[in-house]
């Protein structure tokens, strides 16, 4: 590692590097004066809410409550560049489409309705009339079942709700939703353990807890405000255990922008107290082995006079399948528990002291647990952890899956959803009197099955870059000009925009910093975070363009023009008054939404219910279930053995998913390119390179496809033997469609079998009909931030 490295990555978190690049990333999108301002209206009562990631509001909000990448989120979207029509004048979709993702959405933001001209092979102007009516004639002639209606999770809830109803008044259920590639697994398992798919703890638990455990989480980077939380609690002296086969900087120290004394002394906090880098998918064995140790302690203090160690009353009370499930822990062997964790025993051992000792214990995790091939069951060994001292349902405790867009959680609560429950449905046919279709639709992974099956017709996207975030990405977009229609609703261009059926429309909207203005009166829009709040966002800057349409409009626009004659709805009447939305979402789901326009009222928003958080279990057992399976530690397992390696995909400091803001990754020593990958430096001298040898990686899977990308560049880093990490989604066409966790469908995207095979600078990667990633048109985009 250079020397520079090697100091850019000790360094803490945060500290001038973050006040550095808020500077850098506002100056860069022309939005200085503009956005210092804007980032005081951030999650606030009256503001906006921060369209980066889902973490909450607290009540009491700080002077600046935002972090650094919200502040990039947020300049991004305020960007003054332009995406006007004189630039799709000068280029063709074939030649965009083979941009980078950070080029193609740096020209900035959509002005216009846009519609694919196959003669030109251009986007051009066109009105939203001409829009909505060839989109509705073309929709109205299609089998409902042929048509995708695709979700990211950055729509409102008034958004999400509209889009829903349009879906079921056209007559489908194929809601593929960004949350099918990031926490269905949680989704899936979690009400299995515990009869909620929702976290169970809010703010003020992470104030009470004394021990907190993150496992499968870059906070440091994804979710950047939950380390000011992890900072006080540091300094309180609570023990943070994190679990990660990377050191993630941000998890090791943190220097508080907000602390005067950390950033003149540039020191930083010391943030995890204990970090053990498990092996890829070793979560299963790491987490088993903790609970074998507690249940070994609380085995040694039967019969004494100590206290015991396992809560009995609360597993007595509370919980299901206790008993077997500690048989089943006592039999395994450590040895196994160190194969497949990767640690040692002494090491799950000391987890499991800190965990007996605290009385209050937070579980965290995020996509490192759920984008696995076995994610809900490690998932629900967490929770098994949890239960056996009571650690849910209490004051300072609780399970806390850490949610990704900014809204995903609140598009599932209002009807995102591909398989919808009968009540749901019942409601939906009584409050619009139609008759909602009843036969489960399509998730992201069927639906890409649907479009290599050639049984999609039409593809219409709120939101998101799905042909870039999905397994398989150039396979599946090489059928894509098989489908009669693709649409995107979007705030920026990006590729998916390029990947086009036989007609093409681009509908640009409105984001969530700007006002959305109705009938003259400023509209509010809601959003659910990860701890179930619902609260309004106000948008606050002018915007973009004349001539965007909100999301709502655009919706309404659309079922006008497709389903106007299904049910009596006044989707003018709605769109002119949000607060008729939310009265409709309200009589759909009247025991969430009870009182809705009343309640985001209040500061800070409203609780949804959860009844885990109220210790009431609802599952078929009536209790919180301790679930196992016989053998899971090692079943089916997927760790490759050498030469292959297992790859992680994961997020780079200066991205948002397919949004990237620059090359760079502060936090890891990397600057100015994203064609690089981690690895540990015994497993680059196995393969006799050396740090900066240019690599190929062929994915390992039991089928035909090549999956091949190249020209990443070598980078040592603290990374256990056998894995790697590169950055996502330049290595997506690696990930198999088929290969994703059992129940959920959730893209095993943190475990991909590869090899990697050295290639010579600038040789070709011939993958069959793709763009080879290496080969994008890269702009001479040396915008970097200072490393600090
Ligand atoms: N700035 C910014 N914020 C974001 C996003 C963004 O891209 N940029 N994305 C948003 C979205 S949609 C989401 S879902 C969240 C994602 O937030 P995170 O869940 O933090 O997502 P990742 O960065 O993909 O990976 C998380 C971590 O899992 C670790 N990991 C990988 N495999 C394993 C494993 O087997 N076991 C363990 N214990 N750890 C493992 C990786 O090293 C990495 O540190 O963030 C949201 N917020
Ligand atoms: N290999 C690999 N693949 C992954 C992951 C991984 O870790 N590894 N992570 C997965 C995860 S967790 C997720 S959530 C998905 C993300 O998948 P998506 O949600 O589909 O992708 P994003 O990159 O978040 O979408 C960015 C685009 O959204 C549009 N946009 C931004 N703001 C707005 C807005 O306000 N309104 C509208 N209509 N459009 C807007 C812009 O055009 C922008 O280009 O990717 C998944 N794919
Ligand atoms: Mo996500």
């Amino acid at each position: 590692m250079s020397d520079q490295r090697k100091t850019a990555v000790n360094k803490p978190a945060g500290g001038w590097g973050a006040l550095n690049a808020v500077e850098t990333h506002l100056a860069r999108q022309e939005v200085l004066i503009r956005g210092n301002r804007v980032l005081l209206d951030m999650n606030k009562p009256g503001g906006f809410d921060c369209p980066s990631c889902a973490w909450p509001d607290p009540r009491k909000p700080h002077a600046f409550e935002y972090c650094e990448n919200g502040a990039k989120a947020v300049a991004w979207e305020a960007t003054k560049k332009r995406a006007t029509p004189e630039f799709f004048a000068e280029h063709t979709v074939s030649e965009l489409r083979g941009w980078t993702d950070h080029d193609i959405e740096a020209v900035g933001r959509l002005t216009e309705p846009m519609r694919y001209n196959p003669a030109t092979d251009k986007y051009e102007c066109a009105s939203w009339e001409e829009a909505f009516h060839a989109i509705g004639d073309e929709l109205r002639g299609l089998d409902p079942k042929r048509v995708e209606l695709y979700t990211s999770g950055r729509a409102s809830n008034e958004a999400a709700f509209l889009y829903q109803t349009f879906g079921r008044l056209l007559g489908t259920n194929n809601f593929p939703d960004c949350s099918n590639m990031c926490h269905e697994t949680t989704t899936v398992a979690l009400p299995e353990s515990i009869g909620v798919g929702k976290g169970t703890v809010d703010l003020e638990d992470f104030e009470d807890c004394d021990a907190i455990f993150i496992i499968g989480q870059n906070p440091g980077t994804n979710s950047p405000r939950m380390l000011g939380y992890l900072h006080d609690m540091a300094k309180r002296g609570v023990p943070i255990v994190s679990f990660n086969p990377l050191k993630e900087r941000g998890l090791v120290a943190f220097a508080n922008p907000q602390n005067a004394v950390e950033m003149l002394t540039g020191t930083g906090q010391k943030i995890s107290s204990s970090y053990f880098q498990v092996r890829v998918g070793g979560d299963i064995a790491a987490v088993q082995g903790i609970c074998k140790a507690v249940i070994a302690a609380d085995d040694a203090a039967t019969g004494s006079a100590r206290s015991r160690i396992i809560d009995r009353d609360f597993i007595a009370r509370h919980t299901h399948g206790f008993d077997a499930f500690a048989d089943y822990i006592r039999n395994l062997c450590w040895e196994r528990l160190e194969h497949y964790s990767g640690l040692c025993r002494a090491d799950m051992e000391a987890a499991a002291e800190i965990y007996m000792k605290a009385n209050r214990v937070i579980a965290c995790w995020g996509m490192g647990i759920t984008q696995h091939r076995r994610g809900g069951d490690a998932m629900q060994q967490i929770v098994n952890l949890l239960l056996l001292r009571g650690n849910i349902g209490r004051k300072g405790t609780g399970a806390c899956p850490i949610r990704g867009h900014s809204n995903v959680q609140g598009d599932r609560t209002v009807g995102i959803y591909q398989k919808p429950k009968e009540p749901f449905l019942r409601k939906m046919d009584e409050v619009f009197r139609f008759k909602a279709p009843r036969d489960p639709g399509h998730d992201v992974a069927e639906c890409c099955e649907a479009i290599l099956r050639h049984e999609v017709d039409a593809f219409v996207a709120l939101g998101g870059n799905f042909f870039r975030a999905i397994p398989d990405n150039t396979r599946i977009a090489r059928e894509v000009p098989n489908l009669r229609m693709t649409v995107y609703i979007a705030t920026k261009p990006n590729l998916s925009h390029m990947t086009i059926g036989r007609s093409s429309w681009l509908l640009p909207c409105l984001g969530r910093t700007e006002r959305d203005e109705q009938n003259g009166v400023v509209q509010t829009i809601t959003v659910e975070d990860s701890f179930s709040m619902v609260h309004g966002s106000v948008g606050v800057l002018d915007p973009a363009s004349p001539d965007l349409k909100s999301e709502v409009a655009i919706i309404a626009g659309l079922a006008k023009a497709t389903v106007a004659d299904r049910a009596r709805i006044d989707w003018d009447t709605l769109v002119g008054d949000y607060s008729l939305i939310r009265d409709k979402i309200e009589q759909v789901l009247p025991e969430q939404f009870n009182n809705y326009n009343a309640r985001i009222a209040q500061p800070g928003g409203f609780r949804l219910p959860n009844g885990a958080r109220e210790r009431k279990w609802d599952t078929p057992t009536g209790k919180a279930n301790f679930l196992f399976k016989e053998g899971l530690i090692d079943a089916d397992d997927d760790a490759p053995e050498a030469p292959h390696l297992q790859l992680i995909t994961l997020r780079s400091h200066d991205q948002f998913n397919t949004t990237v803001y620059s090359n760079d990754d502060r936090y890891r020593g990397v600057r100015g390119e994203r064609m690089v990958v981690f690895m540990n430096a015994r497993d680059i001298a196995a393969l006799g390179l050396s740090e900066g040898a240019m690599i190929e990686f062929s994915a390992v899977w039991h089928d035909e496809v090549d999956r091949r990308v190249g020209g990443f560049r070598v980078v040592a880093f603290d990374i256990p033997p056998g894995c790697c990490a590169a950055y996502y989604p330049e290595t997506n066409p690696l990930l198999p469609l088929a290969h994703r966790d059992q129940r959920s469908n959730t893209p095993a995207a943190k475990s991909v079998a590869v090899t990697i095979t050295a290639m010579t600078p600038g040789e070709p990667v011939e993958v069959d009909g793709g763009v080879a990633e290496h080969g994008r048109h890269r702009a001479e985009d040396p915008e970097t931030v200072p490393l600090a």
